[in-house]
């Protein structure tokens, strides 16, 4: 038996859901407790079947599902893998740590700038606030198994935290705490290539290619309570969309 399917145990005693995902969730938990890490092979199907004593259909489906979540890559010939390169759905209001932990990475924070202030007039308008208000400011750089992934600025209109200390390594889950987690937000992207500081923070070449991110995440009630402007390396993240007629 795989040391993989050995983690997981039988399927039987996972009371709900079909086999296919039963064996799916099976594997998803493997992959986020990191049994198999980034950039690793799975077993082969045959192996699988053997070990959960299922159909090779049924694990191909499984493995279809996670392949369809942007945890696993099929290449051809030679396997399927644990996705090293993150897929991050586009549509799916999640945080950096959410995104990283479903994949079974580690998140650490290097922190630029964790303090407060008075609005500038770029932030009263990103975030509707009037003149004067107060804002948290945070700068970091994220990282992913000590790869570093991504610099983010973030405001955060004062109202909205108890103190700038009570941000940890993850900002939503500081805004949860407070009932200020957005619920929605407005997210526009394009390519930039890194300036020589940010190459130097992300420990990249200069000119290198990156994505540009400007996120407003909003309350319920339509107050602003999020803008965040992010650098992701271009080399490490895939924006993922599910396009419609309807
Ligand atoms: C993501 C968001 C960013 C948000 C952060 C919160 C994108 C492009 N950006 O990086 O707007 O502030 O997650 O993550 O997805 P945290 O809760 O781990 O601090």
């Amino acid at each position: 038996m795989t040391e993989l399917a050995a983690q997981i145990g039988p399927l039987d005693g996972q009371a709900r859901g079909s086999l296919y995902e039963r064996l799916a969730r099976g594997l998803r938990d493997a992959i986020e407790r990191g049994v198999v890490k980034p950039a690793e092979a799975l077993p082969a199907e045959r192996d699988l079947a053997t070990d959960f004593a299922v159909s090779r259909i049924t694990v191909r489906k499984a493995l279809d599902t996670l392949v369809a979540e942007g945890l696993l890559i099929r290449r051809h010939g030679a396997g399927t893998f644990v996705a090293g390169r993150v897929e991050k759905q586009f549509a799916k209001l999640s945080s950096f740590t959410e995104d990283m932990a479903a994949r079974g990475r580690t998140v650490r924070t290097e922190w630029l700038l964790r303090g407060e202030g008075t609005v500038t007039p770029d932030e009263s308008l990103m975030l509707g606030l009037s003149p004067g208000a107060a804002v948290y400011r945070f700068r970091r750089i994220r990282f992913a198994d000590d790869l570093p992934m991504a610099i983010e600025h973030s405001a955060i209109p004062g109202f909205a935290l108890a103190g700038a200390g009570s941000v940890g390594e993850s900002l939503y889950a500081a805004l949860e705490a407070t009932d200020n987690r957005p619920v929605r937000a407005l997210q526009r992207l394009r390519a930039v290539l890194f300036t020589t500081d940010q190459a130097k923070l992300l420990g990249i070449e200069k000119g290198a290619p990156g994505l540009y991110i400007e996120r407003r995440g909003f309350l319920e009630d339509g107050r602003a309570i999020e803008a965040t402007q992010s650098w992701y390396r271009g080399d490490a993240y895939d924006f993922v969309a599910e396009l419609s007629t309807r």
